[in-house]
């Protein structure tokens, strides 16, 4: 016997993605549904070679339903969230509502696949930002042999990480720029986006970073190690899929380039391309569509006693969201649920 499980916001880039990598790693399911907002209610969604049509999130009775992974805004899920979990249904939430809810556990499969069984508390796990997800994935390995003080990272990310209306965004702009007649002013963004790229990520805190990146501090916290210290500049730029980031880390213990780049390619999660010549790395149009998070560009930091640095990039609707997702439901099959 295997699962039902129930995809919730199955329209949107990572509901599809989702359904995508269900039927992908051939989960097993016994029933799937795809849930959506009353607007999008009818609308067919690709589960593997079948077609779902969406139901009706409103009004679903989630009885008896073994898992639900979220993919609404923050604002749905406080309402849809607790209903789901209440009826015994465990809610893998991809949302940043309980992330930082000390009785949710917050959980990349690779990193800290032990906190799975603190998901009881309240039916609920959640699932990390994406520019998180794919960069403790890279640290873990590293931190268990060097133990990482801090981290100094820039990301360069995708307009896909802010839904559909960036990604038309993004198109639009970049199509006006051959034509003069054209003006599409930004809508999404503060600034134009096509040709362009944007130091800003959510909203702005008080003391002057902003939201994505106070996330990758407080998140790789609660994930690696509350001792490790992060700071993000969090960037914006013109690429459709595909999230990058310059990572540079400060160890305890000296850890050589190459001993880092033989742990990343044993690390799971890992793919390694690190070829010091032209072309030797991996840029994110590579990347699109792959499960892995790739890294490059290892290397000395001769700026400091014990630092070393690296390229991260990874398919921020895949391990940034909906691949870690189902990982988490796979994980939650294999230690707690043991079904099928
Ligand atoms: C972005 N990282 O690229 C964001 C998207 O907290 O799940 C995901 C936001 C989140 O804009």
């Amino acid at each position: 016997m295997g699962y039902k499980i129930a995809v919730v916001g199955a329209t949107g880039n990572v509901g599809r993605e989702m359904l995508n990598i269900l039927a992908e790693r051939e989960f097993p399911a016994d029933e799937v549904v795809a849930l959506a907002s009353r607007k999008s209610l009818g609308t067919e969604v690709g589960y593997g070679d079948k077609t779902l049509i969406t139901k009706d999130l409103d009004t679903f009775d989630f009885t008896g339903w073994d898992m639900a992974l979220f993919a609404i805004g923050s604002d749905a899920t406080k309402t849809y969230a607790p209903k789901a979990a209440k009826a015994g249904c465990v809610v893998i939430d991809n949302s940043s509502l309980y992330r930082y809810d000390p009785e949710v556990p917050l959980i990349v499969p690779e990193v800290n696949p032990q906190d799975v069984h603190g998901y009881s508390k309240k039916n609920i796990i959640a699932n990390p930002n994406c520019s998180t997800a794919q960069m403790v994935v890279a640290l873990k390995p590293l931190h268990d042999r060097a133990k990482i003080k801090r981290v100094v990272v820039s990301t360069y990310q995708s307009v896909s990480g802010s839904g559909k209306e960036a990604i038309d965004e993004l198109w639009d702009q970049t199509k006006a720029v051959y034509n003069p007649t054209a003006d599409v002013p930004p809508k999404v963004y503060t600034k134009q986006i096509a040709f362009n790229v944007i130091p800003h990520i959510d909203v702005f805190m008080e003391d002057g970073s902003t939201k994505e990146e106070w996330k990758m501090v407080a998140e790789t916290k609660k994930i690696v190690d509350p001792s490790i210290k992060v700071h993000a500049t969090c960037v914006r730029v013109p690429v459709f899929v595909g999230h990058s980031e310059a990572v540079n880390i400060e160890t305890e213990d000296f850890l050589d380039e190459d001993e880092a780049r033989d742990i990343l390619r044993e690390a799971p999660g890992i793919m390694v391309v690190d070829k010091r010549e032209d072309g030797g790395y991996v840029t994110p149009v590579e990347c699109v569509g792959d499960f892995a998070t790739f890294i490059s560009r290892i290397r000395q930091d001769p700026t400091i006693d014990n630092g070393l640095s690296f390229w991260c990039v990874s398919d921020n609707l895949r391990k940034g969201a909906a691949l870690n997702a189902v990982q988490i439901a796979e994980l939650l099959g294999r230690e707690v649920l043991k079904k099928g």
